[in-house]
């Protein structure tokens, strides 16, 4: 029976948009990655209208063939992160302490890229999981790449690097379900942390809102470990890394983290993007903590152990550099995912101590990024490729990119000429310190080690009222995850070596008896006095400038209100958003109309700092209907945002079943805008706090 369908010579039905192709310039044809120009690129190659494909058909192959190996390991950890680019500025010159070559002169500028990061989810997790952040930076210095992977905790679970795998395992989806993705709050996490008291500083960190930042902007960096800095003429001193958000501190409230990631799982990378995109670049003061072995020895913990912090009323952090960033990422794929970082990339100036962590993940990061990117020049991809002349006799290997000119391909050789053969500099290269160690090969933890409880106990009373109430919480909210009570009664039998109060209010949440305090090795210190550097809420900004108003309109809404309050918002260096019962225009009352950006059941007000309900009468009669907008009242009033009421938004707020206090602020006309902008730049009214 002869074949009704068309065949591919019928124009008509070659494919979508063929006809756009006729005739196409040199430079926009489609091709294959070999470069040949193609004819069709809706059809296989077929035998007869409806036969077979072709094995000869190579265009196919070499589409599907790259598309079949698109996909590369994620990282073990850390696999979703976001990145952008900037730039390292130099603000106070320190040749004294170090020759790294951003440091030298004032006003020296130096190109970086930083991923932020989560660490226990997989590539598509939710970005506001409760979860340590990672702060990695990559600075392409004149004297090589210098990457400071860090975190936004400046401690963390473990003392020896050789335990990571248990601490990743045990945070990981369980093997033997796949669940739960991107949470701590699971049996094996708290069965190994339960048993492991060394990671009890960090469990106090990770149960702070520093595990649930507002955004990447408003978050802290730290290097963690111990570093060095190294002179010109050879001498060193400890350092530790600080990175202060220009922004100041924020977080959100866990009730409010669990519905973000529903109503915007890309919160946090949408967030950055947004902010640099509208030409509010972020920035961060690089501080560092600088001491010397007499400090060290007199410090009251081992400056090695990376549970441990210096605090800064102890050591200040001297500022000496400021990180701004401004521009995104072009390809996600070819920066964000093949970026690779590694503790191991340091410069002449900066050296490493013996923490055995630090230790640890110089072997760890080389190793893994073979494995992710598959080849050793990997060194070669624009993202990680030094900006300073790159010569070594490093040869071949997949995916080699360099020429490689020349005869001799080892050094020293004669071969290739005095202007051809690179030479180590034995004056300005790279020189470990001379560092003298001795004593028998052991597998030991240092007694200076031993001390698990003493700083956890400091960090929960350097936290306000609310910020350890939130501890608290957070605690109860992860072990009524957990199962088996053995594990509760465990980790409740830790928390009573760092306070009584914290042990107590936790099993009081879990309603649980509060066992005995497990057996310590060294006495928790109670004469640790509290350090505000360590509460976010004692360090927040001044202004609402780079947050967000989410304003609440309706037909009939009041024009000159709506422009006043965006106007001052935006004076102030906010921005401004308007949620609507649709998505389509609102027509304003005195003329006009303006676009929303979210129709009210996609804009939850968690999406928001602070909320502004300018609804016309009939509007907030109609929204005190809607489920979704009586939750964008609650919520904002169980979060503790600051609310502008407009005239006609009571019968909306009654609805909600919120008593307004004085976190609202009437909106009667339009010179209320200004006194709004100023309310708000507390960003919260924590006197509300619910236990939200
Ligand atoms: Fe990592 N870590 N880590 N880590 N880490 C990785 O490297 C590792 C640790 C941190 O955005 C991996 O490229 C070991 C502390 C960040 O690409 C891996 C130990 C701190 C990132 C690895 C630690 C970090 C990683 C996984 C214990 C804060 C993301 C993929 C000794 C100071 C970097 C990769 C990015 C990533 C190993 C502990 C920060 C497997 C063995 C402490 C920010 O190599």
């Amino acid at each position: 029976m002869a074949s009704k369908r068309p065949t591919s010579t019928t124009p008509d039905h070659r494919g979508a948009g063929d006809e756009l192709h006729q005739g196409v310039k040199r430079g926009e044809r489609l091709t294959t990655a070999t470069g040949t120009p193609l004819g069709d690129g809706q059809n296989s190659l077929k035998v007869g209208d409806r036969g077979p494909t072709l094995l000869e058909d190579f265009a196919f192959r070499d589409k599907m063939f790259h598309f079949d190996h698109e996909r590369i390991p994620e990282r073990v950890v850390h696999a979703r992160g976001y990145s952008a680019h900037g730039t390292l500025e130099c603000l106070d010159a320190i040749p004294d302490l170090t020759r790294a070559a951003p440091f030298q002169r004032k006003g020296k500028e130096t190109e970086a890229f930083v991923r932020f990061s989560t660490v226990a989810g997989n590539l598509g997790s939710a970005d506001l999981a409760r979860d340590v952040r990672g702060f990695a930076v990559k600075m392409y210095t004149d004297e090589g790449n210098w990457d400071l992977v860090g975190n936004n905790i400046p401690v963390f679970f473990i003392q020896d690097a050789t335990k990571f795998p248990d601490l990743v395992h045990a945070v990981k989806e369980e093997q033997d379900r796949g669940w739960p993705q991107a949470q701590s709050a699971h049996d094996t996490f708290w069965d190994f942390v339960s048993l492991m008291p060394e990671s009890t500083h960090m469990l106090l960190w990770q149960m702070s809102d520093r595990t649930i930042p507002r955004s990447f902007r408003f978050m802290e960096g730290f290097g963690v470990h111990t570093y060095r800095f190294v002179n010109a003429d050879g001498d060193d001193t400890f350092v530790k890394f600080h990175w202060k958000p220009r922004q100041g501190l924020q977080s959100v409230v866990w009730n409010e983290a669990l519905k973000i990631n529903g109503a915007d799982p890309d919160f946090h990378r949408r967030d950055l993007f947004a902010a640099i995109e509208s030409g509010d670049f972020p920035q961060w003061d690089l501080g560092v903590q600088v001491f010397d072995e007499a400090f060290a020895d007199d410090f009251d913990f081992d400056v090695l152990d990376s549970t441990k912090l210096i605090p800064e009323e102890v050591l200040p952090v001297r500022v000496i550099a400021r990180l701004t960033l401004d521009r995104v990422v072009d390809n996600m794929f070819a920066e964000n995912e093949q970026v690779a970082f590694g503790t191991h990339n340091v410069i002449p100036g900066i050296d490493f101590t013996n923490d055995p962590l630090l230790q640890g993940r110089n072997f760890s990061y080389l190793d893994t990024q073979l494995k992710r990117l598959g080849s050793t020049n990997f060194t070669q991809l624009p993202v990680n490729a030094p900006r300073c002349p790159v010569r070594h006799f490093q040869r071949d290997g997949h995916m080699q990119t360099d020429p490689q000119l020349g005869r001799g391909t080892y050094e020293p050789n004669s071969l290739t000429g005095d202007d051809r053969g690179p030479r180590a500099d034995v004056v300005h290269g790279y020189q470990s310190i001379a560092r003298e160690e001795q004593g028998p090969t052991r597998r030991l933890r240092a007694e200076s080690f031993a001390d698990h409880y003493s700083q956890a106990r400091q960090f929960f009373i350097s936290q306000t009222d609310v910020e350890q109430q939130h501890v608290v919480s957070a605690f109860a909210f992860e072990l009524a995850k957990v199962e088996d009570p053995r594990i509760r009664t465990r980790v409740l039998a830790n928390l009573r070596n760092v306070h009584d109060d914290l042990a107590q209010s936790v099993a009081d949440e879990l309603a649980m008896p509060l066992p005995d305090a497990a057996e310590a090795v060294v006495a928790t210190r109670t004469d640790l006095p509290a350090s505000a550097a360590l509460s976010i809420q004692l360090n927040g900004p001044d202004s609402f400038a780079g947050r967000k108003l989410g304003v609440l309109v309706t037909d009939g809404s009041d024009k000159a209100l709506v422009q006043a309050v965006t106007a001052a918002f935006e004076g102030a260096g906010a921005v401004v958003e308007y949620v609507a019962p649709a998505i389509g225009p609102v027509k304003l009352k005195g003329g006009g109309t303006i676009t929303p950006h979210h129709a009210i059941d996609g804009g939850p007000s968690v999406l928001f700092d602070a909320v502004a309900l300018l609804p016309s009468a009939d509007g907030a009669a109609d929204l005190a209907g809607r489920a979704s907008a009586q939750d964008f009242v609650s919520d904002a009033f169980a979060h503790c945002k600051l609310i502008g009421t407009g005239p006609a938004a009571a019968p909306l707020v009654a609805k909600a079943g919120v008593e307004p206090d004085a976190g609202f602020l009437d909106l009667a006309t339009a010179g209320d805008a200004d006194a709004f902008v100023g309310l708000c730049a507390s960003l919260r009214f924590w006197d509300r706090d619910i236990r939200a």
